[in-house]
């Protein structure tokens, strides 16, 4: 009997303007006939229905004799089994398997019109998903010098009062009027960062009254910390007063930072989201094989638990993105890009919830923080009926906060810092840093563009329980003070500039987080 991969039904189905259910799918596939199964419910499909749902199949499967949905339902080959490079970071449990076996898991009765099957693995009615943080339509930047000073000014005041109650913190220009010898303090953003003749460090902070300068002594302990300051993140500085008054001597520096005590939330029932990023649809080495061994996974009883799924950014490969990018174009239309894309998306299960924010690769503005995608992009994507957010955004799973960031950044942070604090095979290590500075993008002026608005949509306010990036196509995953950061892979292969820096990339990866208990299992499908 042949065995159909539901993708193909799945395929199938949407050729002909259908979504389906995942439990559907499953049955069509166990069909002794699965073709003819598939254009007996179409046949039989009511004309207004856009989801193919289990009862229609069940219908058209009890009238006929082949009744035999489930007994030889075995699911496609996942290709689940390769350790992922990413599953020996020590930090994380790489979780245990979820219960196997369909319908056996205590779950909740269905909704579905009187449908005995449920599709995930639970009732939706227990799921919640709450976006917090989205800047789409609040964009008020007009790109003038006011808008620079407004949204300094409130990075000051809002990273500032995460660490004036810690320091007996004075103005700048309050400073150079005590007299030498004072232990000072001073909570400001770093205008610059110079090292001496002698090695020393002098570091400039900034505050809404001027600058001062403090110098890190190069055989200090907190020297070290230096090589991880970025410029215009805010932070604190103690420290003694020269005899002039006219510098400080560093003693202290404080990091707005997670705090030690963070404990996670976890949802209340056994649930997992899956976190990817980085589809690259329209690019020639867009890997559309590996795509759809993930979506015919996701059809899987193995992925019934998994009910969100998380985007982070560059769903297609734009256009104009880099120098030459035109070569390796497969689809050289922009909207077409995204058509092709929408296709994909609706080879994912119906009934998994999409949340999904833009990328550096995506038709939406490039400055950050970027608003999620415009009417006319979100109309080509409905099918899945995708949340679609900015970036960044924080969205809250089942309780489970998610702080979403295509990543930008992260080139940056990597090439400031030394190797063993932020690499391109750790990329959850440079988002510690992130964490750290408690802001996703805090150089301005680099390689990251920032668009001034009144506020900074860049803060990272409350602490996340998770920070889901993505940019640069590595996979990572790690603990900091308790959050977990998960830098997910991508879907594309080696492209020609990535050959001619040498980045590997982690291509076909799915990370999948239990939001119970915040494990990390990796399934991989290339
Ligand atoms: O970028 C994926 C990764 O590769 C990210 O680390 C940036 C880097 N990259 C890719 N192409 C280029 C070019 N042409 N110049 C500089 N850096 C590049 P993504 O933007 O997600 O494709
Ligand atoms: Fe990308
Ligand atoms: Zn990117």
């Amino acid at each position: 009997m042949p065995l159909e991969a539901p993708a193909r039904i799945v395929g199938e189905l949407t050729s002909r303007g259908y979504n389906a259910e995942r439990e559907a799918v499953t049955r069509l596939a166990a069909a002794e006939d699965p073709n003819a199964a598939l254009e007996r419910v179409l046949e039989e499909i009511p004309d207004d229905a856009l989801v193919v749902r289990t009862e229609h199949v069940e219908t058209v499967l009890s009238t006929a004799d082949a009744g035999s949905a489930g007994s030889e339902a075995d699911p496609v080959a996942a290709t689940g089994d390769e350790p992922s490079p990413a599953d020996s970071t020590p930090s994380v449990s790489t979780g245990t398997e979820p219960p196997q076996g369909g319908g056996s898991t205590g779950r909740s009765p269905v909704e579905t019109e009187g449908s005995p099957s449920a599709d995930r693995s639970a009732d939706p009615a227990q799921r919640s998903l709450e976006i917090v943080g989205d800047m789409t339509g609040q964009s008020t930047g007009t790109g003038e010098y006011s808008d620079f000073v407004s949204v300094f000014r409130d990075r000051l005041d809002r990273l500032g009062a995460k660490l004036r109650g810690r320091v007996n913190h004075r103005p700048a220009t309050a400073i150079q009027d005590m007299p030498g010898g004072s232990e000072v303090a001073m909570v400001g953003l770093v205008n610059d960062i110079r090292s001496t003749a002698s090695g020393h460090w002098l570091i400039e902070l900034e505050d809404a009254t001027g600058t001062f300068p403090w110098l890190v002594m190069k055989d200090r302990d907190y020297a070290d910390l230096v090589n991880e300051l970025l410029c215009d993140e805010v932070l604190a500085m103690e420290g003694t007063l020269a005899d002039d008054s006219g510098i400080a001597f560093v003693d202290s520096m404080h990091f707005p930072d997670v705090p030690r005590t963070h404990e996670p939330s976890t949802a209340d029932r056994h649930v997992q989201a899956a976190l990817i990023s980085d589809v690259h649809v329209g690019s020639q080495e867009f890997m559309a094989d590996a795509w759809n061994a993930f979506a015919d996974w996701l059809h899987t009883p193995e992925a019934q638990h998994v009910e969100y799924l998380l985007l982070a950014g560059d769903m297609v490969e734009g256009v104009g993105v880099y120098p030459d990018q035109d070569d390796e174009l497969d689809i050289v239309d922009i909207y077409e890009q995204y058509e092709a894309f929408s296709e994909h998306l609706k080879k994912i299960p119906g009934d998994i919830e999409v949340v999904m924010i833009p990328g550096n690769h995506d038709a939406v503005r490039l400055a950050e923080p970027q608003p999620g995608f415009d009417e006319e992009l979100r109309e080509i994507m409905s099918a899945h009926d995708p949340q679609i957010v900015s970036n960044p955004s924080m969205v809250t799973l089942e309780g489970v906060s998610v702080l979403m960031y295509h990543g930008v950044s992260l080139d940056e942070v990597i090439a400031e810092l030394p190797e063993a604090k932020a690499s391109y095979d750790d990329p959850h290590k440079a988002m510690y840093h992130l964490l750290k500075k408690r802001h996703v993008a805090p150089q301005f002026g680099g390689h990251t563009r920032l668009a001034p608005e009144e506020k900074d949509y860049l803060i990272i306010d409350e602490v996340p329980d998770i920070f889901h990036t993505g940019h640069v196509h590595k996979l990572g995953f790690g603990k900091y003070h308790d959050v977990l950061a998960i830098n997910s892979g991508c879907w594309q292969a080696q492209t020609d500039f990535q050959k001619s820096v040498n980045i590997d990339p982690d291509a076909g990866f799915a990370p999948i987080v239990d939001l119970d208990t915040l494990d990390v299992t990796v399934q991989k499908f290339s």
